[in-house]
This record gives structure tokens, C-alpha cells and sequence, in this order.
């Protein structure tokens, strides 16, 4: 008996570690299923009547714990200008420099074909407007290593804020999705110096197909 007792607490150790060394390299599911939060039609305005929730702490109006800065990106004063989350939102994201990179928290979206859409505004930078907004997708590939793939590039030449067409991932995490969802982060940051830009309201809408 004493020696069953020890195989077993040897195997829940070795079972601990194994998922410890996994957390730190992917962003793996902590448990079985996938919630989301609360939706509403945000983009209503805009002849969008689909029904999103706001990937974590995407409206910039409290803590950002979780995300990921870099390169100069900070919370900045001013709303978009549409205020789709409320009347009374004051700030959003500033990526004004080349280097400028921002990664939300990680979250779960299900294969119910996910997309989402936020506002930029683009200030330039060197005298040129013409850049592009680069939007990456994190997520735990079929080895477990986190893996980034490159789904968007958008330009906004346009000191007004604007609001992004509706970016679709799904195709890009079809194999994590066999289990039903998936845990995914993404990573915003300039694709070249023609941009001085900021960023607000990104919006989840995790039923596109519906
Ligand atoms: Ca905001």
C-alpha cells in the first residue's frame, strides 16, 4: 500500500509540472469550456447590428492589467469619438512610435466564427499617413508553442477615429478549435514609420456566422 501511495503522489507531482511547464510557453485552457462575456451591439451606429463583447480591457478606461506594452505604448486622454461603450469614456491606447507594440490579455473564443472590429486614428508620422496597422493573432499551436500569424494590416489615413472593417481569424485556428475554442491573444504594432496612431474600443463579435 505504502508504495502505491507513492507512485500516486510521484505522478501528481510529475503532473503539475508538466502543466506548469505548458502554462509558461502557451496560452493552454484552464478549464473545459469558454464563456464570454456580456454582448451588446456596439456598432449598431454603423449599420452593424451583430452583438460583441469587449476583449479585456479594450476600452482603455480602467486597469490594462494583463496587456502587454512596449515601445512607447501608454494609456493616452481621448475617446473615440463614436463612444459606442459609454458617454462617459475618457481614454484609449496611443502607439505613436515604430517600435510601439500592444498585446491584449489572453481570452477564449469558440469555432462560431470569431471576428472583431476597434477605432483608429492615425496622426502620421514623418510626414506620411499611408501606413499600416499591423494585427497579429497569439495562440497554442498543435505542439503547445505559442504561435503568431500576421491577419491584418490596416491603414487609416485619417485623424479622425475610424472604425476598422470586421477582421476574421477563425481560419487561422482551426486546429486548436476542434475542441470548441480556442485561447488567443493579439498583438497590435505598426507595420513600417508612417504612422503615429492610437487605438480603442476592440470589440469581440463571437458568433459571426449566427
Ligand atoms: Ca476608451
Amino acid at each position: 500500500m505504502r508504495l502505491l501511495l507513492t507512485l500516486a503522489s510521484l505522478a501528481a507531482v510529475v503532473g503539475v509540472a508538466a502543466t506548469s511547464a505548458t502554462a509558461g510557453t502557451s496560452p493552454t485552457p484552464s478549464n473545459s469550456s469558454c464563456s464570454f462575456p456580456s454582448q451588446s451591439q456596439v456598432f449598431s451606429p454603423f449599420g452593424d447590428s451583430r452583438a460583441y463583447f469587449l476583449a479585456p480591457g479594450a476600452n482603455f478606461e480602467g486597469s490594462i492589467g494583463g496587456w502587454t506594452l512596449g515601445g512607447g505604448a501608454a494609456f493616452a486622454t481621448g475617446n473615440e469619438t463614436s463612444y459606442v461603450g459609454s458617454s462617459t469614456d475618457s481614454h484609449s491606447l496611443a502607439l505613436p512610435t515604430t517600435s510601439a507594440s500592444a498585446t491584449t490579455p489572453t481570452f477564449c473564443v469558440t469555432s462560431n466564427a470569431p471576428t472583431f472590429r476597434m477605432f483608429i486614428q492615425n496622426h502620421g508620422n514623418l510626414g506620411h499617413i499611408d501606413g499600416q496597422l499591423a494585427v497579429y493573432l497569439n495562440y497554442a499551436g498543435a505542439d503547445g508553442e505559442t504561435q503568431q500569424v500576421k491577419i491584418a494590416a490596416l491603414t487609416v489615413k485619417s485623424t479622425n477615429w475610424t472604425l476598422s472593417p470586421s477582421i476574421s481569424f477563425i481560419q487561422y485556428i482551426s486546429t486548436p478549435l476542434q475542441s470548441g475554442y480556442a485561447n488567443i491573444s493579439f498583438t497590435i504594432k505598426p507595420n513600417d514609420n508612417h504612422g503615429n496612431r492610437r487605438i480603442d474600443d476592440l470589440y469581440v463579435d463571437p458568433y459571426c456566422s449566427r
